[in-house]
């Protein structure tokens, strides 16, 4: 059966118009099927022109695995790659495919996800046509307790793929990405294992992309790259794989090296020390200074009510 991806990739190999006679030849399906799924295409936020006599034309602005590679530069990372138009959630999709041996460094992309989340189960604001959601499954050999350090690991490559792209990007920790004040990109890590042993862990990555509106309850708080520098082209694809390159290098580092070289350029690249913090855990709220990462990850608050916090896991405002 001829699907959306089969008239995507004639769109894309074409290069340049294609006329619907010949996509329908080719495909053998009618051009009322070509132009159902090219609408389906469309919906999910790809721009096709259609022009009378001469067909139609692709702007690749995706996220399929075929707009990757003119920029995608990894060994390992994204070349296992399953893209959906639709799902509810990558990190669930990821999590199946890891329990069913997706292999390390598989990765999964939607356009759209009905129930993206953030952590505790909060929502993560996830339209077609605007974002990079995206989770990749990897299988560290790592001991759990140092499972944390792939948060922060994940911060430091996101952080530089950005800033390589031209955005001034720092990390808020753990691993929230901050442009101009605003939240651009969260993450999700998600472990399976024994005590010993880590058997994979599932990092879900959103970055808001294209949109140039942002829902009411996050208006305030957060940015897309098109709302932050309204001038400059975004490519998706582009994205996905600078930030795919950059986390690859990182990882690697942080397998090869250890955590200290992971902390350095996480210490290069923070937006949190120095500043008046609200932290908000499990059982409390209160205001401090932020001090230090520590070498396991932590984060060191100096409170306003007097002694010093270490915040393992918590939400951190600046207030
Ligand atoms: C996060 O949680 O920041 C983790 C977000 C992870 C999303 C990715 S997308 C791919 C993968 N699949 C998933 O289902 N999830 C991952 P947290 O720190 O709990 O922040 C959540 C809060 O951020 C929400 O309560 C909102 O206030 C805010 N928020 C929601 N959507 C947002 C968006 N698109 N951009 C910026 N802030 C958002």
């Amino acid at each position: 059966m001829v699907k959306r991806d089969d008239v995507f990739r004639l769109l894309l190999e074409a290069g340049d118009f294609i006329s619907g006679e010949a996509l329908s030849e080719r495909l053998g399906v009618s051009r009322a099927a070509v132009w159902k799924h090219v609408k389906g295409l469309q919906s999910e936020g790809y721009t096709i022109e259609a022009v009378r006599n001469r067909g139609y034309r692709l702007l690749p602005n995706g996220v399929r695995q075929e707009e990757l590679f003119p920029y995608l530069q990894t060994k390992w990372l994204g070349r296992e790659y399953k893209y959906l138009a639709e799902v509810d959630s990558t990190n669930i999709a990821a999590k199946n495919w890891a329990a069913a041996r997706a292999a390390n460094g598989a990765v999964v992309v939607a356009d759209l996800q009905t129930q993206g989340r953030g952590r505790l189960g909060r929502a993560w604001s996830s339209p077609s046509g605007t974002g990079l959601w995206l989770s990749l499954v990897l299988r560290p050999r790592l001991a759990p307790e140092r499972a944390p350090q792939i948060s922060l690991t994940t911060a430091v490559g996101v952080c530089e793929g950005l800033k390589e792209l031209g955005y001034q990007a720092g990390v808020k920790w753990p691993n929230d990405i901050y442009i101009g004040g605003r939240k651009i990109c969260g993450m999700l890590t998600e472990m399976h294992g024994s005590m010993e042993s880590v058997e994979w862990v599932v990092v879900g990555i959103g970055i808001n992309c294209l949109n140039r509106e942002l829902p009411p309850e996050i208006q305030d708080t957060a940015t897309s790259l098109a709302i932050a520098e309204p001038d400059k082209p975004v490519l998706r694809a582009q994205v996905a794989a600078v930030v795919l390159n950059q986390l690859e290098k990182y990882y690697t580092i942080l397998y090869e090296q250890g955590f200290a070289e992971i902390r350095r350029r996480w210490l290069e690249n923070n937006i949190t020390l120095g500043k008046r913090v609200k932290i908000s855990t499990l059982n409390e709220t209160f205001f401090g200074e932020a001090l230090d990462m520590q070498e396991d990850g932590s984060l060191l608050v100096k409170r306003e009510d007097g002694g010093n916090f270490t915040l393992v896991t918590g939400d951190v405002f600046f207030a």
